[in-house]
């Protein structure tokens, strides 16, 4: 059993390697790379390119120790029957999940803008968690292969930071998971709500989970 101590806020946390995976949330095109469903949103998608080098340096780390890794990725099924009509009707029409890109339908499944972007590329034997929602937890998996592992702590890198990553801490959190949260290996859109959502995370003593970065992972791993 190799328990490693994590300097974080509000507090440093104690975990055994053994039972604790990386989680790298939606990395993918369509996130990061102009013409996705970022940009389309009315976003620069350039701002998520800081995440890059970190969590390579992270999976690296995680991968050296044999440890468990989980990728996700956002999307939905072509036919767009796990999509509630809430989430595509929000925007205009042409700026619509389903709806054509350069990086082909915005969205969705087996598209080039669903794949996670080449610099953090799943490896065979990692888990990619395909989900509908934004919370990773909803209508997957996750759960049960975690709970499988015996994993109860979980390293979250990802984006964004005030959507997919908060409400995935969240669903964590409620389900029995320590989260630990990453902040140089998760980004927003905006910088003012990357560093709030990250202030909900570890306020009222952790309500949520704790905040570190990846030097303090890298050092105790
Ligand atoms: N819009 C936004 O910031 N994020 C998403 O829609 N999905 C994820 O965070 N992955």
């Amino acid at each position: 059993m190799a328990t490693v101590n994590i300097q974080a806020e509000p507090s440093p946390v104690e975990i055994n390697l053994d039972k604790t995976a990386l989680v790298v949330i939606d990395m993918q095109k369509d996130f990061l790379k102009r013409g996705g469903y970022g940009e389309l949103l009315g976003n620069n998608p350039d701002l998520l390119a800081r995440t890059i080098a970190p969590i390579q340096a992270v999976i690296k780390a995680v991968r050296d120790r044999a440890m468990f890794v989980v990728h996700t990725r956002e999307g939905h099924l072509p036919d767009l029957s796990d999509c509630p009509a809430t989430k595509l009707t929000r925007w205009p029409e042409g700026r619509r999940i389903g709806d054509p890109g350069p990086m082909g339908r915005i969205l969705i499944r087996g598209e080039e803008g669903h794949g996670i972007i080449d610099e953090v590329a799943p490896l065979p034997g990692e888990l990619v968690i395909d989900k509908p929602g934004k919370n990773a937890f909803y209508n997957t998996n996750l759960e049960a292969v975690l709970r499988e592992r015996g994993i109860v702590n979980l390293l979250v890198t990802g984006v964004t930071t005030d959507v997919c990553c908060s409400t995935t801490v969240s669903g964590a959190n409620d389900r029995g998971f320590n989260a630990i949260v990453l902040a140089d290996c998760m980004a927003s859109y905006d910088p003012t709500r990357h560093q709030a959502a990250l202030d909900i995370i570890k306020a009222q003593g952790g309500i949520f989970g704790w905040v570190t970065d990846s030097k303090s992972v890298l050092e105790a791993l």
